[in-house]
């Protein structure tokens, strides 16, 4: 047996499994939707047609009380710039992003989600008390980086429903 040639060949083996395996933690979870192609979302016509057209982004109301906000992020703004949410009830997130990878954070929570163009990644979130947020890129994303951030404003529960339909989808009509 050749030691020489083995120790190669099991620092080769090492270094093929060890970068998969960081790459896989780094890219997470929204590549592996991406590979399945569930989830999949055109980057070049967001704008044009589906769920991320700009009448469709922004806060909606479900049935059950939960609420849908839908939301691109792009280099560098969050859209819509300032997106309204009701306290204490689920919020069920979906963002894709129109060309590089971004993760949207929200000051003072936990929550990070990684945004990836061609896929959109889902989220669920709740905000336990009205008050305004900082809404943060974690994940550089380019020369203007720095200043991607954007607002969410938590309303009390029972103020949101009262809103009109254009009211609710973003801060920008209050
Ligand atoms: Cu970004």
């Amino acid at each position: 047996m050749n030691w020489r040639k083995l120790r190669i060949f099991l620092v080769t083996v090492l270094v093929l499994c060890v970068i998969p395996a960081t790459r896989y933690y780094q890219i997470d979870k929204p590549l592996l939707r991406f590979l399945k192609s569930s989830h999949h979302v055109d980057p070049l016509s967001l704008h044009l047609s589906g769920e991320f057209v700009e009448n469709n982004l922004g806060t909606e109301q479900d049935p059950d009380g939960s609420v849908t906000v839908r939301m691109i992020a792009q280099q560098y703004l969050f859209v819509p710039h300032c997106i309204l949410v009701p306290a204490g009830v689920p919020v069920h997130l979906r963002i894709t992003s129109a060309d590089a990878v971004h993760s949207l954070t929200f000051n003072g929570t936990e929550y990070a989600v990684k945004v990836l163009p061609g896929t959109i990644s889902v989220a669920q979130l709740q905000f336990p008390r009205a008050g305004d947020y900082k809404t943060v890129c974690r994940e550089f994303c380019g020369a203007g980086h720095y200043a991607m951030r954007s607002e969410l404003r938590v309303v009390p529960r029972d103020q949101f429903p009262v809103l009109r339909p254009e009211e609710r989808g973003n801060c920008a009509a209050q």
